[in-house]
């Protein structure tokens, strides 16, 4: 079967190499990481492609969250985004409960997607944790919803992280199924999409854990909105080994902390690691962190002051956000008019 839903219309008269769709949480602080291995990225991709930026509450809500600081961090991460780089104009940068169709055609996906399917998802086992009973239906179904955010925009291209790639299989499974199921090519099987390193940025505490806004210590990252005193001394305490800064990538071996330093070093110079290498020779871990604390001020300072702007305007945000869900809609009412034809619902006259 033919995936034709899979050429996206032009933008502005101009053909573009696809149509993106990527979203995030607004689950507390924006931080490094999300900066790093998403942010950077997307700013990069909508000159070549048509994006769909989605701040996705819906997602956030299958663990609780405090409705006050939902709210906030809604705002906030719009304004991280935009501040970044994102462009709201020439992109739709909305929120997931803003289009209905999400969650509309979330429920067409829960049944198609079996049971078995969800069960392998490595995500709900991580976030359910031991007590899988007590977590939420919604955290389960988590994936359906997710492969509807991707396909109500018949989007082509995916960036997605390691910890996101068995979801985009998911997605593609789901909609080759419902391709199948109904016998016409509805949606396209969307591709992964990698620009720039791809990296993932560590807890500043524990190598091993990948900075994250719900690490309860706020030592572990460094948030979008830190100012130079918190950035200096959050990285004054990040956890090293007592062995001196290596001189050879082979050094970096089993040192993940000092690995994430580095990396994290590489990618706010955009220099390779050999280049950083060359550039910390000889220096004590205090006086590199010094280093990283100005480079680190130097990317964030810019993007915090603006959020800073743009947060002290939240009707403004509200506004942008509005027009996103506008542009957002009108492509996503038509996708779910389609599926619910191909499915065989009553048309409402
Ligand atoms: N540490 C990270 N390194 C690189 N990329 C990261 N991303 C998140 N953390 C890192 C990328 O940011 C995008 C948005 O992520 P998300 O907010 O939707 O969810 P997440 O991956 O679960 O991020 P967090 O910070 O860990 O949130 P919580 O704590 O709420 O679960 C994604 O592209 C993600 O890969």
């Amino acid at each position: 079967m033919s995936t034709s839903g899979s050429t996206p219309p032009p933008r502005n008269n101009v053909q573009t190499a696809g149509r993106i769709l990527s979203g995030i949480q607004p689950t507390g602080n924006l931080h490094l990481g999300n900066y790093l291995g998403a942010i950077r990225n997307w700013v990069g991709l909508q000159k070549d492609y048509e994006c769909f930026f989605l701040i996705v509450d819906l997602h956030a809500i299958t663990l609780w969250q405090d409705p006050a600081e939902l709210r906030r961090a809604t705002r906030e991460v719009a304004a991280g985004m935009i501040a970044s780089g994102v462009d709201p104009v020439n992109n739709a940068l909305f929120v997931q409960s803003h289009v209905p169709a999400h969650a509309e055609l979330a429920w067409v996906f829960n049944c198609v997607a079996r049971i078995g399917w969800l069960n392998r998802m490595t995500q709900f086992k991580d976030k359910a944790g031991k007590n899988r009973e007590n977590a939420s239906a919604g955290l389960y179904v988590y994936p359906n919803l997710m492969a509807a955010d991707i396909l109500v925009y018949k989007a082509t291209h995916v960036p997605v992280g390691e910890d996101q790639k068995q979801h985009l299989e998911l997605t593609r499974d789901i909609a080759q199924k419902f391709n199948n199921d109904y016998g016409k090519a509805v949606f396209p099987l969307p591709e992964p999409v990698i620009r720039g390193p791809g990296m993932r940025v560590m807890s500043l505490r524990d190598g091993a854990k990948k900075m994250s806004k719900s690490d309860e210590s706020d030592y572990s990252r460094l948030n979008m909105t830190d100012d130079r005193d918190a950035i200096a001394l959050k990285l004054q305490k990040a956890k090293t080994d007592p062995l001196p800064l290596p001189a050879t990538e082979a050094e970096l071996e089993g040192r993940p902390e000092a690995a994430n330093l580095i990396n994290i070093y590489a990618a706010l110079t955009d220099k390779t690691i050999p280049e950083v290498l060359a550039d910390i020779s000889g220096l004590q871990f205090s006086a590199f962190k010094s280093r990283l604390t100005d480079i680190a001020v130097s990317v964030l300072g810019p993007i915090n002051a603006e959020m800073q702007r743009l947060m002290n305007d939240p009707a403004e945000i509200d506004k942008v956000l509005s027009r996103g869900a506008d542009k957002a809609n009108a492509v996503a009412g038509e996708v779910l008019k389609e599926v619910y034809d191909t499915v065989g619902f009553l048309p409402r006259r």
